[in-house]
């Protein structure tokens, strides 16, 4: 699985360099991949359903409720954790702040203009006006596009093709000016928070109901056996799949010097998001689960490569069922339950990327950010990221709430969006890499509860890779 990633790569250069490929070609290059991102997408919305009712049901109310309770407090827990760690990171290590002017504050004198300073006055300049509104009013039109398709009323959870378009860029860009009210999660035209919502009510009270109740948790039973099966088919497409999506984006990429010129501002967000996945999560498992932590993040290895590949949470979330349940033995009741709302709410990659981002256009902008404007940020960006869907660059469409919360110019996203792509590759495999370590300390957690409850589900489906 893991020579996919360097194969994609070569294959992608080979094409560009001497593929000489027309943009149609191109598509059908990359069609492989665009299948499988579909597949995925495809089965969310079943897998959600079955998997939430169908493991709530088998849980009795009372500790359902304390399952819920103590998944809840570990995703506030690490994003606020996550959000911290970013904003020490971007305030120390300064990637938009220009050093001439702390050089002057600290001596007065004006320092030769040194690399990075060439650097930094290159990203101040990178961005002339006719491409910031080029890329502003590609965002426009997307806004355009989709206001067209009739985007459902807010409370409204219709369901509106298998295509996941993300909502939430509309409604955010719409209220940049305005105060924007997280209204839930919209992917595909569907409340995914909401769906949850009704998905967990629906789950404890058809298994409140007893036998009358049992011929609809046998239903879903079998529907989430028979969507996991699907899943195990989707998982043998994948290498193929993944393969041709890496060579495409690879094809795509069109200014490499891009890179070069935000590099400072990708180290942090990387930096933060290794420290947060190498240290934090880990060690909050150690403590609680007291088992090696790299071993089962080994066991999830497959999911955070689907992520990095895919950038979205929700897409992966039959691969992480998978590994949590046949790799890393978690109990099947746990996870129907801990996961697909994870996926939808606990986002500390996400959380983390908001914060760097946010104080880095600061800098870019020469504003100085006291600690009311840091808190604001850390507080709204752990807000954004509960609001994001599990889609691709979701974070960088919520990242607006944070920019208007603290009066900076929502159109400075667009400084970051060229890297973007890149980055949510990374910060969705921590949103994913949380979302099980999650699951494993909850299972920990409610121990008693499960044992009271007798035996368990786990699978012994042996996985093919
Ligand atoms: N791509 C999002 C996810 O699926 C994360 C983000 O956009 O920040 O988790």
């Amino acid at each position: 699985m893991f020579l996919i990633f360097p194969l994609g790569i070569g294959i992608g250069v080979l094409v560009r360099e001497y593929g000489n490929l027309s943009n149609l070609d191109k598509f059908y290059f990359a069609f492989p991949g665009e299948l499988l991102m579909r597949m995925l997408k495809l089965i969310i919305l079943p897998l959600i359903i079955s998997s939430i009712i169908a493991g709530v049901a088998v849980l009795d109310s009372s500790v359902s409720g304390k399952i819920g309770l103590r998944a809840v407090i570990y995703y506030l827990a690490t994003t606020i954790l996550a959000v911290i760690l970013g904003i020490v990171l971007v305030v120390s290590m300064k990637p938009g702040v220009s050093q001439r002017a702390e050089e002057i504050d600290r001596t007065g004198s004006t320092p030769d203009i040194t690399t990075v300073d060439a650097m930094l006055d290159l990203i101040r300049n990178m961005f002339p006006e006719n491409l910031v509104q080029a890329c502003f009013q590609q965002y426009k039109s997307k806004r355009e596009e989709l206001k067209l398709k009739k985007v459902p009323e807010k409370n409204s959870t219709t369901l509106a093709g298998g295509l996941v378009t993300n909502v939430m860029a509309t409604e955010a860009l719409k209220n940049t000016t305005k105060e924007y009210k997280i209204v839930g999660t919209y992917s595909g035209g569907i409340n995914v928070l909401g769906l949850i919502v009704f998905c967990l009510v629906f789950g404890i009270v058809i298994g409140e109901m007893g036998e009358k109740g049992r011929v609809l948790v046998d239903f879903f039973n079998a529907l989430n056996d028979a969507t996991m099966n699907i899943v195990q088919i989707i998982m043998w497409c994948m290498p193929l799949g993944i393969m041709f999506l890496i060579a495409g984006k690879i094809i795509e990429v069109e200014d490499w010097e891009i890179f070069r010129k935000l590099g400072l501002y990708m180290a942090t967000v990387l930096c933060g998001l290794a420290i947060h996945s190498i240290i934090v999560l880990p060690l909050i498992y150690l403590i609680i689960v007291r088992k090696n932590p790299f071993q089962f993040a080994m066991g999830m290895a497959q999911a955070l490569l689907t992520a990095l590949m895919i950038s979205s949470s929700s897409a992966t979330l039959p691969v992480t069922f998978r590994c949590a349940e046949d790799k890393n033995h978690i109990d099947k009741r746990i996870t129907r339950f801990v996961l697909p709302v994870g996926a939808t709410i606990n986002m500390d990659g996400t959380a983390l990327y908001e914060a760097v981002a946010a104080v880095f256009i600061a800098q870019l902008n020469d504003l100085d950010m006291d600690i009311g404007k840091i808190a604001t940020i850390s507080v709204t960006a752990t807000a954004a990221s509960i609001g994001a869907a599990g889609v691709p660059q979701a974070g960088l469409v919520t990242m607006v709430i944070v920019l208007s919360a603290v009066g900076l110019p929502a159109e400075d996203v667009t400084l970051i969006i060229a890297v973007d792509w890149l980055l949510d590759r990374f910060r969705t495999m921590v949103n994913v890499l949380g979302d099980a370590f999650g699951a494993g300390i909850v299972e920990k957690l409610s121990k008693k509860e499960l044992e009271q409850m007798g035996g368990s589900s786990e699978v012994n489906i042996v996985n093919p890779f």
